[in-house]
């Protein structure tokens, strides 16, 4: 609301000359650039492709898990490593706080990737390409393309998602032929994954050995995503580290007091199941995610976690 009204009758006034010239020329450049909106697809090439699926988080998950259990070819730094086949459709999820998996692609091929989160909006941001898409959860979008320069690409969030965003740092490597793997210390990858009981099978391991169920566990703990907030070595760098952790005692606080917890195995189940209940002192900030595990994979995991002393 302006505090001086307006002239009587200006709307009538006859616009000028000029004034109509300059509302032509706006008038075609939008249309100008509208045209060409469409037509970038067609000429340029360089428009993300739109087809989106409708999916969940629960539901894109266990797509992954079967999806990288399946293709796996071994282990980065905590991260599955996948060598997908050319033409074939590859599933990439972000989650707090990695990307999963790590892929090794053929260059001058296409691919169908399907990407989507796991739990907040991430931000899929190539380089040094710089592409840029945002992931949403419960979407499933699906980026069909052919790297045409061999490489390593990262994979990094730039949608701020909380503490662990930073380390977020996913990787894509294209290669010419099998050769060039050894560069990226891809060659000595071991092909098949460990013992592991997906979410969907309700296998009895109740005669698993020990050894077993600690092999398992730690493909649990790199296929959840445990990895990408819990250090084995000792490191504290988003979470506590599981080194050690079994068998010690934890200070948590449940809100309302502080106190000592033995670290045994109804604590670690507590810890994935409700992991708002016990909040390890000094990481009130950063929250653990809920991360849904079978009753197998809570077995598993836990031997993992007893075993690294
Ligand atoms: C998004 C990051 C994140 C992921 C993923 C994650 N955690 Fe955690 N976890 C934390 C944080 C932060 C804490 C400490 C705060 C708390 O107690 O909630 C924690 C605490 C724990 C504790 C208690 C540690 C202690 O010192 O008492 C256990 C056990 C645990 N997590 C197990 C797991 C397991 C098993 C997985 C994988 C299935 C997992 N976490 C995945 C962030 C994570
Ligand atoms: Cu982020």
């Amino acid at each position: 609301m302006s505090l001086l009204a307006p002239s009587e009758g200006w709307f009538q006034k006859k616009v000028a000359k000029d004034e109509r010239m300059w509302i032509l020329i706006a008038f075609a450049v939008c249309i100008f650039l509208f045209v060409w909106m469409i037509m970038w697809h067609v000429v340029g090439r360089q428009n993300p492709s739109n087809t989106t699926y409708k999916t969940n988080p629960t539901e894109f998950a266990q797509l992954h898990d079967a999806y990288v259990k399946k293709n796996m070819i071994g282990m980065d730094n905590g991260i599955p490593v996948v060598k997908p086949e050319p033409g074939s459709d590859v599933i990439l999820m972000g989650q707090m706080w990695r990307w999963s998996p790590a892929l090794i692609l053929k260059k001058d091929e296409w691919y169908n990737l399907h990407i989507s989160s796991k739990d907040l909006v991430h931000g899929f941001s190539l380089q040094p390409s710089n592409m840029n898409f945002q992931i949403y959860p419960s979407y499933d979008y699906v980026l069909k393309f052919k790297p045409t320069a061999a490489g390593e690409c990262k994979i990094l969030c730039n949608e701020y998602c909380g503490i662990g965003h930073h380390a977020m740092i996913g990787k894509i490597v294209v290669i010419e032929s099998d050769a060039d793997l050894a560069k990226y210390g891809y060659d000595k990858l071991s092909a098949a994954p460990a013992d592991y009981s997906s979410s969907a099978t309700e296998e009895d391991i109740s005669g698993w050995s020990n050894e077993q169920l600690v092999k398992a566990g730690e493909t649990v703990y790199n296929l959840k995503g445990c990895s990408g907030c819990h250090k084995t070595d000792g490191t504290v760098q988003i979470a506590p580290s599981f080194k050690g952790l079994y068998g010690s005692k934890s200070k948590v606080s449940d809100g309302k007091s502080t106190f000592e917890i033995q670290v045994d195995d109804a604590y670690i189940e507590t810890s994935v199941t409700e992991p708002q209940k016990h909040i390890v002192v000094g990481f009130e900030k950063t929250q653990m995610a809920k991360l849904d595990l079978s009753a197998n994979e809570l077995k598993q995991v836990t031997a993992f976690i007893k075993s690294l002393q």
